[in-house]
């Protein structure tokens, strides 16, 4: 099955790779921006995923090519302190992921590991936690180590922060501790995972904006912006309420104490343009996943489209990270009878997801084809820019 990875693994390091890991990238269905806030998020593996195939080694070298010319080989050792790459670097993410590895749990045996990705890169769906999620596995195998789920989530997504963008939890989680044929609702502190089946005949079209939001570049400042912004919104918020500073750390402790529609009153006293407006798409985004998660679990299409639609409305307005290619595949989606579609992801480029009904997925496609790629002249590689996500399985290790 993976037959060429394995002989791209021989020929490069001159031996058999013992293991393999996969992570897979994911779609959030909806629920954008708000991990970082500790709200609950509603996302979904997908069958796009990064593999490694490796082989431990003696020493505590990381040794690590992949299958793409883009990105150079690296090697580093591994330690519980290694020091970074020049930003932007990819091999940073492997970096973070052994690094987290080893304060963790003492992993101090390297390997020879050969990458391969079918995640489209800065688009939203979750590429870079895909690598960390199978490095820190690949790394596990490599010292007899094998982490639960929900912890391995849990510490990569701290180990991530690594490359300096400040995330929220979410991508790791679901890379890590998927169920197949299921969406799951991620909640966090302490993280936790609820799958929620996907109806078979609900389909996710996923299609890319063909604009590139990288991390490592301005879109991890907007990033870092915004979650600043909500945290100076919400330290306001509190002071409205009375509310001890010290027992409302994040909007989960708020919205715990106080109604959203109380909250939102008393964001509109105190809070003023930006800032009102980040706090608004906080506050309305989380009573969007509470109502899509009651949709999901009915198979009520129409009800999610309808959340999915208000969600890219407060992205474009109050959160100001869509562009508008990502509203224009959303406005082509619709018109050819999507249910409902928003930007994915961080945003600011990347992709969006749409939802239709299996009868409809052709014509969906068809529109998002002709209006978006042909008029662009962009057919040579549409498969990765246009497809239909399957719900997929967690990430997993198996010895060959
Ligand atoms: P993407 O779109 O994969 O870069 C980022 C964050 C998530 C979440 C979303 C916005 C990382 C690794 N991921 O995801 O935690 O905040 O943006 O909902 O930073």
């Amino acid at each position: 099955m993976h037959e060429q990875l394995v002989h791209t693994f021989r020929e490069r390091y001159g031996s058999e790779p013992t293991h393999l890991a996969r992570a897979p990238g994911r779609v959030n269905l909806i629920g954008e921006h708000i991990d970082y806030a500790g709200l609950p998020v509603l996302p979904m593996a997908i069958q796009r995923e990064v593999r490694i195939t490796f082989r431990p080694r003696d020493d505590r070298i990381v040794l690590a090519a992949t299958t793409d010319p883009d990105f150079a080989p690296c090697h580093f050792e591994l330690g519980p302190d290694i020091s970074p790459y020049d930003d932007g670097d990819w091999g940073n993410y492997l970096k973070a992921a052994a690094q987290g590895m080893a304060q963790a749990y003492g992993a101090e045996r390297g390997l020879d590991a050969l990458i391969e990705s079918s995640v489209p890169v800065a688009a939203g769906l979750s590429s870079s936690s895909a690598l960390v999620i199978a490095s820190a596995l690949a790394v596990a195998g490599s010292n007899d180590l094998e982490p639960d789920p929900i912890e391995l989530a849990e510490l990569m997504a701290e180990a991530e922060q690594y490359v300096g963008t400040r995330g929220g939890g979410m991508d790791q989680a679901i890379s890590a501790g998927a169920v197949a044929g299921c969406a799951a609702r991620v909640e966090f502190d302490p993280l936790r995972l609820e799958p929620v089946p996907v109806p078979e005949d609900w389909r996710f079209v996923v299609a890319h904006s063909l604009v590139q939001a990288h991390k490592s570049g301005g879109a991890r400042a907007v990033y870092n912006r915004r979650r600043a912004e909500t945290e100076e919104a919400l330290a306001r918020v509190v002071v409205q309420f009375s509310l001890p500073a010290a027992e409302v750390g994040s909007y989960r402790d708020l919205l715990e104490r106080v109604p959203g529609s109380e909250a939102l009153a008393a964001g509109e006293v105190c809070l003023e343009g930006d800032l009102l407006k980040r706090f608004r798409h906080v506050v309305t985004e989380n009573e969007r996943v509470v109502r899509a998660e009651v949709t999901l679990r009915c198979g009520s299409r129409d009800g999610f489209g309808m959340l999915m639609n208000g969600s890219h409305a407060s992205l474009a307005d109050d959160y100001e990270v869509s562009i508008p290619e990502l509203d224009e595949l959303v406005g082509i989606a619709r018109d050819a009878g999507a249910v409902g579609a928003r930007l994915t992801g961080a945003g600011m480029g990347g992709c969006i997801v749409a939802l239709c009904a299996r009868e409809n997925v052709n014509e969906v496609l068809a529109a998002i084809q002709d209006r978006f790629y042909a008029a662009r002249d962009r057919l040579d590689d549409l498969d990765d820019h246009l497809f239909v996500a399957e719900p997929a399985p967690g990430a997993s290790i198996e010895k060959m």
